[in-house]
């Protein structure tokens, strides 16, 4: 057979880039050159993943007990007509609500797992959404009317200064960050907040080191030092912001003094920041995990949002981009959120959190369906119980029996926090299953573990996340069934199976994907073929101030600096300082017995998250878990460079190997995330390692720690203690 190209959407990172894959006989033989001179990862090495001997090929149902590892080969239609009939069962014993969905960040076809879930009538969708970008989403949609496009690189070329707040693109974005630095070659300036010297804060005009976890009074400081000095764009201000004297009289309770205290940033470097960001207009801040993950994420996105709404930053180029929805059927159309019964609705676990349920989604929706004639995407928006909530109904029925959850494109075991809870809760669960590319620590504690077809193997229509009007296409490039090597399906094929098989047949008329994207793009007069032929949609031109002529998508039609959604919900509509419920000033006596604040996370190459690390190539590179500490800390702990060492919270304890580190202050250590070894036993009380370097077994998921309105739980403020590990063998694997 002769040689194709295939034109693929890669899902090795966040950029979501077209790459040409070489293809002859079903089998990928190479990334074409063009594609990785484009990409800034040079990460060819992702063939070494496709075709590596661990993958999944066949569904898997568990023989032995729960975690022994041991299992049976069955067909798809076994595997899924089983879990259809046990999903019956359990919705007539306990209600719908007894299932729950946790998925992964955003790398599959996410807005089936809600159309499934609205159709059975369980509100239970769990996401990482929620920590990873969708908090922001909410809080932006929630005072502007939609969120900001910041995937759109060529705005970085007209913008004159960039406030990264908590964000470290060169690791995490590297696409973004090739914008910032031609942004930068442009003159544009660039403000780190960052309490690491990151490789962004190395470039940085301006790197502030904060303590981690201050951001938003950090924020409030700057807004009080644009007003007081008279920086702010009034005539935008009073034409199109709400709430502008509320905001600065909350504003004046964070004078410079005052949040140099909080924060550990000198005073003038509070003002230089604050002072460059209103003055080298356009700007634009873009703000990460290190805020999103803060226990008072909504004060300090807030925030941050408002800071850029006060010098006149919304919606011209160059600053925060409002680009509105693809005239095609969006995800959260697909999502069919008004099919799940208001009763159901009522029932979602976590809904103290009013602003990420279905109280603030109404209110903020119904604004935004006004001006922009479509609801917002906002990431899996309806149904969102935080994990906090779902692993504690899950493991003690409380506030009603969770007894049933399927895991797509996550790894809860290592991905969210308290991983002794999370593990309780998957063991006893009547049923779940996990499906996915490997077998991982959650996977081991599965009934039925099915095995998904990569994104080489996959048809692919991608939009983020209906926020702007780009539209890509990417075409499978090999077949997911080979016959006699191995059968795995796409997770459209998983959704659509299970739907059709619990009596959703006529929501799931679209036998393949293809015919799923013609639907949604028939509104374009398009078909999924011809777009692939086009590769990418955009605008050929870009419109800007369009509020002149429709307002903006909010309940005032202004951006709402006094938030008219969080009065209505009872939270203070104003962002304000909190201060994390670990620290030396809150909680004085557990910091004297853990005396250093733990940040968690931070990316870094060449994984992502808890993948990659079967693959050999890499881990030669990089072998171990790794925290960074200071080497003033480590003297004084005795500990060098090299040195596997434990970090242990009032939570528990795991050990990675520590990297002397002077970007970073002597008060902070930071544990990477993301750790399990794949070549360590996979069943019970190994997991594959899951309990020896996984950060997550050192971090709380109490439902009061989370963001009050939006539900989000914190992971990177927690007061921990460094010390050696003594002896080879002294941490049992199972480490407490
Ligand atoms: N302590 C701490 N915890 C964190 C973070 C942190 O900074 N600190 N970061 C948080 C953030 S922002 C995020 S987004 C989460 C990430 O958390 P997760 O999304 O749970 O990330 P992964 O661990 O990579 O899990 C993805 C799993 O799905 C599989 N997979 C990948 N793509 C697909 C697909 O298309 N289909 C299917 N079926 N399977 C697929 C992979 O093999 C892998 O096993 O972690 C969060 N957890
Ligand atoms: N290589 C790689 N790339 C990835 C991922 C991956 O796992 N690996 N994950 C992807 C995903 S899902 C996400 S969400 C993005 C996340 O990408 P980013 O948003 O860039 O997130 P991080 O690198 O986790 O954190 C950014 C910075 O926050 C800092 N930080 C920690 N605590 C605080 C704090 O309290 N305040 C402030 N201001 N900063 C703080 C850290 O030191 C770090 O340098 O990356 C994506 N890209
Ligand atoms: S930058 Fe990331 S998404 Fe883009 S081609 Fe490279 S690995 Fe793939
Ligand atoms: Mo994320």
């Amino acid at each position: 057979m002769a040689k194709e190209i295939k034109h693929t959407i890669c899902f090795r990172c966040k950029p979501r880039c077209r790459l040409e894959l070489e293809v002859e006989d079903n089998q990928i033989i190479k990334v074409s050159t063009s594609s990785i001179k484009k990409c800034p990862r040079k990460w060819a090495s992702d063939l070494e993943r496709f075709y590596h001997p661990d993958r999944l090929n066949y569904p898997l149902k568990r023989v032995g007990e729960k975690g022994e590892n041991k299992w049976q080969q069955i067909t798809w239609d076994e595997a899924l007509g089983e879990i259809a009939a046990k999903l019956q069962v359990l919705k007539d014993k306990y209600g719908a609500e007894t299932l729950g969905v946790t998925a992964g960040t955003s790398r599959t076809y996410e807005e089936l797992n809600s159309r499934f879930l609205n159709l059975f009538g369980s509100p239970n969708q769990c996401g990482q959404a929620q920590i990873c970008h969708g908090n922001s989403a909410v809080v932006a949609t929630t005072l502007y009317g939609w969120w900001p496009y910041w995937m759109h690189i060529e705005k970085l070329l007209n913008t004159r200064c960039i406030m990264l707040i908590g964000r470290n693109p060169p690791h995490s974005h590297q696409t973004i960050w090739e914008g910032i630095e031609k942004a930068k070659k442009n003159g544009a300036k660039l403000i780190v907040i960052d309490p690491r010297r990151s490789e962004s804060a190395e470039s940085a005009d301006l790197w502030l080191q904060l303590r981690p976890g201050t951001d938003c009074a950090l924020l409030l400081g700057m807004i009080n030092v644009i007003i007081e000095q008279n920086l702010y764009d009034k005539e935008f201000v009073s034409k199109w912001c709400h709430g502008f004297d509320e905001l600065a009289q909350r504003a004046k309770e964070y004078p410079l003094d005052k949040v140099a205290e909080i924060t550990w940033v000198p005073a003038d470097q509070i003002q230089a920041a604050a002072r460059m960001f209103a003055t080298q207009t356009p700007s634009c801040a873009m703000e990460g995990m290190g805020v999103a993950h803060q226990p008072n994420s909504y004060g300090a996105i807030a925030a941050r949002h408002i800071i850029s709404a006060i010098v006149g930053n919304v919606d011209v180029q160059g600053g925060e981009e409002l680009l509105g929805p693809a005239p095609f059927i969006t995800e959260h159309e697909i999502e069919l959120p008004d099919a799940l019964p208001a009763e159901q609705r009522e029932k979602i676990l976590g809904k103290q959190f009013k602003l990420y349920s279905w109280p603030g989604y109404d209110l903020v929706q119904s604004s935004v369906e006004r001006v922009w004639g479509k609801r917002c995407d906002m990431f899996g928006y309806t149904c969102m119980a935080p994990a906090p909530s779902l692993y504690k109904a899950i493991a003690y029925s409380d506030p009603y029996p969770v007894r049933a959850l399927i895991t797509l494109s996550s790894n809860p075991m290592v991905t969210i926090p308290n991983t002794k809870l999370v593990h309780k809760a998957l063991k006893s669960l009547d049923l779940y299953v996990v499906v996915d590319y490997f077998m991982t620590p959650s996977a081991q504690l599965a009934d039925y573990v099915l095995p998904a077809a990569m994104w080489q193997e996959r048809d692919f229509l991608w939009n983020f996340h209906n926020t702007t009007p780009v539209i890509v296409a990417g075409e499978a490039a090999v077949a997911p069934t080979i016959p006699g090597k191995h059968d795995r399906r796409t997770d459209f094929d998983f959704w659509r199976g299970l739907g059709v098989r619990l009596g959703q047949a006529e929501y799931w008329p679209w036998e393949t994907l293809e015919e799923y994207y013609d639907y949604r793009l028939a509104p374009m007069d398009l078909t999924f073929k011809k777009l692939l032929e086009m590769g990418t949609l955009a605008p050929e031109k870009w419109e800007y101030k369009k509020y002149e002529k429709m307002g903006f998508g909010t309940p005032t039609g202004k951006i709402e600096l006094y938030s008219t959604v969080m009065e209505k919900l009872g939270y203070d509509p104003l962002p304000y300082y909190q201060e994390p419920p670990e620290s030396a000033i809150r909680t004085p006596d557990l910091a004297a017995k853990y005396p250093l604040i733990l940040i968690t996370g931070g990316r870094f190459h060449p994984f992502f998250h808890s993948e990659h690390r079967q693959i050999e190539t890499l881990r030669k590179r990089y072998p171990w878990a790794t925290m960074q500490l200071h080497p003033d800390t480590a003297k004084e702990l005795g500990l060098a460079d090299g040195d596997w060492a434990w970090i242990e919270t009032q939570h528990g304890r795991v050990m990675q190997k520590v990297q002397l580190f002077e970007g970073i202050d002597a008060r902070v250590v930071h544990g990477q995330h993301g750790w399990w070894y794949p070549e360590m036993p996979g069943e019970e009380p190994w997991l594959h390692g899951v309990w020896v370097s996984n950060i997550n077994v050192c971090i709380s998921s109490e439902e009061d720690e989370c963001d009050e309105a939006l539900g989000s739980w914190p992971l990177r403020t927690f007061q921990c203690k460094v010390y050696k590990v003594k002896t080879y063998g002294e941490g049992h694997p199972v480490a407490g």
